[in-house]
């Protein structure tokens, strides 16, 4: 592999290209200031007491495994490859000691690539709905659905991308451009899921926030994403780090370098951050393909290789399995490292209880039919059924109805335009009302944006099993509806009584198709609106006094053409819907509930009111393409804050049809602070096992044993495992060790403790109340109450103006009906990570931090003061 990429880089080089002598794979250069350090070894795994049990039992199981049973369950046998039944990814098993294969199955939204399942809404919907309670019950009716399904693991949550970048393709499949509203929707996903006995994964670590240049190839590594420790902690970790505290049993890394080394293989990533500083008891695998390197991947932390092969696929080989257990019997990864990433995955499957009658996979993710192949990836016999067509759907549309509705944003609400009476008469234009007329799913994974948007493109998609589609929603509550299922605008007879509702939209996915142009990311189309939705409400706009906008989209959107036109009074965004596309947001329109999602973004006046690091994608370079996060902590409302930008609209808007007032906020001290955090608990106990390189003939496959075309197995042929073995033994594996190879165990960095990093870091600093009353006279609606820190004036570290750090949600209030709702402040929250120190610290603790509460993050009238204890209103916002 590593030769024949040499070879054609030469022969690139020799005929069109001008090479830097002496380089055979020239790269640029990672920027100054930015290296990949060396962390060595692999922490174990089982020293957290909420594990104890799951650890012990696993370690019972893996001492009685052999060398290739264990270098069995941390590989996948192969892309399209199960045991009968093809997950998109399946490890090997140890059927001998009752350990199956493990189903890994996309996506974030929904069982992919099935029948008889629910398309949530994604995630940025999810997250637009700033409701607690909502995405937790989201979580479940997900993890029923994978294990109804028999899936083992779900691959979601996603936080990473984080939204950094608003062109950026898969931003969508997470829940918003903020930290904490990322790692409040993540843990609440993963509880609701895990709570089901299904795994969930938190993905991708990190920095995977442009789909462009993300992936490495024979020709190109994949672009290193360069984060200094202070953003890296305070922005892009921080939903990693709530993930692991919520007991996630899995974490993806992913396709793309930091700080010049590849995720899949980079040490201080996987061993220092993930398995050390935050205490990840669970396992670690590798993006699909993403796994470039044997010795090296385990050493840095790897624990699992997905779906199994070397960066080429379907060839029968892999930088694991046989190969893996060769590295072990010739001494070059350690025993000990086996043991590890083997226990790991057994611990985290005794965890979340899959012993117990946990279902077989009853799906295939190759076929819809009845009977397939049942190793696709063979290309070749044995056939037989593989779909059962289990239904799990149970009442979930219900939740997904429900996140459709309450996700649904409304920008601007002029002359109280919206909701509409009944009989109003309407003309709908735009193509993205009605259902795609092809047929719901007649695009391949969603590669296409004909027909109303419910979800992006990509591998995070799931099959509709129905699909409500807005117009039909409409209809089912009046006629007066006249449809132009056109983004051209027809030139309709106008009666100056009747409303337009103009629907348009934008897309995005993943880097593995591309479509109207669009590479994933929105390269193309940037921050317009798809089929030339801006022409089409101009146009709509000038014929209408009274024009309705629904946006359907991945993300923000640039509204500048059209927004300020006296005619366009309002503007809903609702944002990916999945299946429920209809019923909330008819709901919505005609009055029958108030809108109460809030943006989980801020939309701009232009694209360069962000910085060019985050405005723009990063193009073609030689070798490694450098994305460089030189805006540090700034991105999103963090950046136009402190350039003191305006937005159209801010991070956390959203209208309702009635307006709320907060009153009487309160603020207690819980835990006294300290500068730093009280010294952590030390590492508990682990499972020891012997080191000794094992028998060879713990290799050998037994006798007879027949093989499938191109599966991967983890046996070696006799003669090469006695080979290695001999090497192991004389003790000269001659691999060249990286920098700062150690072997011996630490007691983990101070900033550590416990799953999630330091346990103090999550005592409770400050309790606060504040009480929201409908001050409206007709309508019943929801609010929203979001907390921003302000850190201390006086302190030595450049700190965003104000931060989100909770927020909730009240029941449907009706007019003067009152709620107080909770909102928590930890020590991390008080906190900032000082690179100096390796540590959260709360910068003069007694000192003025000032609590901001409000509807959004440019409304904030209220706020308390840990110093005095004190809460106040009608105050002039801070930004
Ligand atoms: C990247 O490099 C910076 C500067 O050396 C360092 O602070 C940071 O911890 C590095 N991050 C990783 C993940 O290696
Ligand atoms: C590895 O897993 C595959 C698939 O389940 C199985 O056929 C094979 O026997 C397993 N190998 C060992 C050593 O158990
Ligand atoms: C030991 O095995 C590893 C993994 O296959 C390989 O890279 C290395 O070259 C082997 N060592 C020797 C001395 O053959
Ligand atoms: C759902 O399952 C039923 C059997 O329970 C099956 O008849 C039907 O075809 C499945 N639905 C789809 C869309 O395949
Ligand atoms: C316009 O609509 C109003 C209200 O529906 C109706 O009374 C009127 O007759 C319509 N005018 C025309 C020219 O259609
Ligand atoms: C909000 O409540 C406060 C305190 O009860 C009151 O003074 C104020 O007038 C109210 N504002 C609105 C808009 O209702
Ligand atoms: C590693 O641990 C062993 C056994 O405790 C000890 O003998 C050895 O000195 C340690 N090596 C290093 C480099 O600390
Ligand atoms: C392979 C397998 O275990 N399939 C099962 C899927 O679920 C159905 C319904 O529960 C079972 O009948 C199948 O045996």
């Amino acid at each position: 592999m590593a030769f024949s990429a040499r070879l054609l880089w030469l022969l690139l080089c020799l005929g069109i290209l001008e090479c830097h002598a002496g380089t055979v794979l020239p790269r640029d250069a990672v920027p100054r200031g930015f290296s990949a350090i060396p962390y060595y070894p692999a922490p174990h795994g089982g020293w957290v007491p909420s594990w104890k049990d799951s650890y012990a039992k696993a370690q019972a199981l893996v001492s009685q495994m052999t060398l290739a049973e264990k270098t069995n369950i941390t590989g996948g046998a192969g892309i399209y490859m199960g045991e009968h039944i093809p997950c998109v990814g399946n490890t090997g098993s140890a059927l001998r000691l009752g350990f199956p294969q493990l189903c890994l199955q996309d996506s974030a939204l929904g069982v992919a690539s099935t029948d008889n399942i629910t398309a949530f809404p994604a995630g940025i919907t999810t997250g637009a709905t700033w409701d607690k309670d909502l995405i937790y019950a989201r979580g479940v009716a997900l993890g029923k659905e994978f294990r109804g399904k028999g899936a083992n693991v779900y691959l979601g949550p996603t936080v990473g991308p984080l939204g950094r970048k608003p062109l950026g393709g898969r931003n969508w499949e997470g829940f918003g451009s903020d930290p904490v509203l990322q790692a409040i929707a993540a843990s609440l996903t993963i509880k609701g899921v895990q709570e089901q006995g299904v795994i969930a994964t938190i993905k991708h670590l990190i920095g995977n926030e442009q789909e462009m240049f993300r992936m490495y190839n024979v020709f190109q590594p994949g672009y290193s994403a360069n984060i200094d420790d202070r953003t890296l902690h305070e922005i892009y970790l921080w939903p990693f780090a709530e993930a692991v505290r919520a007991g996630v049993g899995a974490v993806m890394s992913a396709y793309n370098a930091v700080n010049g080394s590849a995720c899949s293989q980079n040490s201080y990533l996987q061993n220092g951050i993930l398995k050390d500083e935050l205490g990840f008891q669970g396992f670690v695998m590798s993006d699909w393909l993403a796994h470039i390197s044997g010795v090296d991947s385990a050493l840095a932390g790897l624990d699992m290789s997905m779906p199994g092969d070397t960066m080429i696929p379907l060839l029968g080989f892999s930088y694991w399995k046989y190969e893996l257990t060769r590295a072990v019997l010739n001494g070059s990864v350690p025993l000990d490292r086996l043991n590890d990433m083997a226990t790991r995955i057994v611990a985290t499957w005794y965890q979340l209880g899959q012993d117990k009658d946990y279902p077989r996979p009853n799906f295939s993710a190759n076929t819809k039919s009845k009977d397939g192949l049942l190793y696709p990836g063979s290309a070749s016999p044995p056939w037989g059924q593989v779909n059962w067509f289990v239904n799990v759907q149970e009442d979930h549309h219900l939740v997904a109805r429900q996140v459709a509705q309450d996700a649904t944003t409304l920008l601007k609400n002029y002359d109280n335009l919206l909701p509409l009476p009944l009989s109003t008469r309407i003309k709908v234009f735009g193509t993205g009302a009605a259902v795609n007329p092809e047929g719901m799913n007649a695009c391949m994974n969603r590669a296409c944006n004909k027909g109303t948007l419910g979800m992006g493109w990509g591998s995070g998609v799931a099959d509709y099993p129905y699909f409500d589609d807005p117009i039909t929603a409409m209809r089912r509550r009046t006629s007066n509806i006249q449809y132009y299922d056109t983004d051209t605008y027809p030139n309709p007879p106008v009666n100056g009584t009747d409303v337009a509702i103009v629907f348009i939209s934008s897309d995005a996915g993943e880097n593995s198709f591309i479509v109207e142009g669009n590479h994933g990311d929105r390269d193309s189309s940037k921050l317009a609106a798809w089929h030339n939705g801006d022409e089409l409400v101009r146009k709509v706009a000038e014929k209408f006094d009274n024009v309705i906008v629904v946006v359907h989209t991945v993300g923000p959107l640039n509204l500048e053409p059209w927004i300020d036109l006296p005619s366009v009074k309002s503007v809903l965004f609702a944002h990916l819907p999945g299946q429920e596309a209809g019923e909330g947001l008819a709901r919505i329109l005609y009055g029958e509930v108030s809108p109460s999602g809030h943006l989980p973004y801020s939309i701009t006046h232009k694209e360069t009111d962000f910085p060019d690091s985050v405005a723009n994608l990063r193009g073609f370079a030689f070798g490694q393409v450098q994305d460089t996060y030189s805006e540090g902590l700034y991105i999103d409302y963090r950046w136009l804050n402190k350039k003191g930008i305006k937005p159209r609209y801010a991070f956390g808007h959203g209208l309702s049809y009635t307006t709320f007032n907060f009153t009487s906020a309160t603020i207690k001290p819980i835990t006294p602070l300290t500068n730093f955090p009280p010294v952590r608990p030390p590492k508990g106990p682990v499972p020891a096992y012997s080191t000794e390189i094992p028998p060879a003939a713990e290799a050998y496959a037994p006798a007879g044993f027949k093989t499938v075309w191109r599966y991967l197995y983890s046996f070696l042929p006799q003669k090469e495992a006695d080979a290695a073995h001999a090497i192991g033994i004389a003790g000269k594996p001659g691999y060249a060790y990286p920098t700062g190879y150690a072997q011996n165990q630490t007691a983990g960095p101070e900033s550590g403790g416990a799953e999630g990093g330091n346990p103090a870091l999550w005592d409770t600093a400050y309790e606060l109340t504040v009480t929201i009353r409908n001050a409206g006279r007709k309508y019943p609606g929801r609010a929203v109450a979001q907390a921003y820190i302000q850190f201390p004036a006086q302190i030595p570290y450049d700190t965003p103006i104000v931060q989100l750090r909770d927020f909730a949600k009240t029941g449907e209030l009706v007019p003067g009906q009152e709620e107080t709702v909770q909102l928590k402040l930890t020590r991390k929250d008080l906190s900032v990570w000082d690179v100096n120190a390796q540590n959260w610290v709360v910068p003069r603790p007694d000192a003025r931090f000032t609590v901001w509460i409000g509807e959004a993050s440019d409304v904030l009238g209220m706020a308390c003061w840990t110093d005095t204890g004190v809460c106040e209103g009608g105050l002039k916002p801070p930004v």
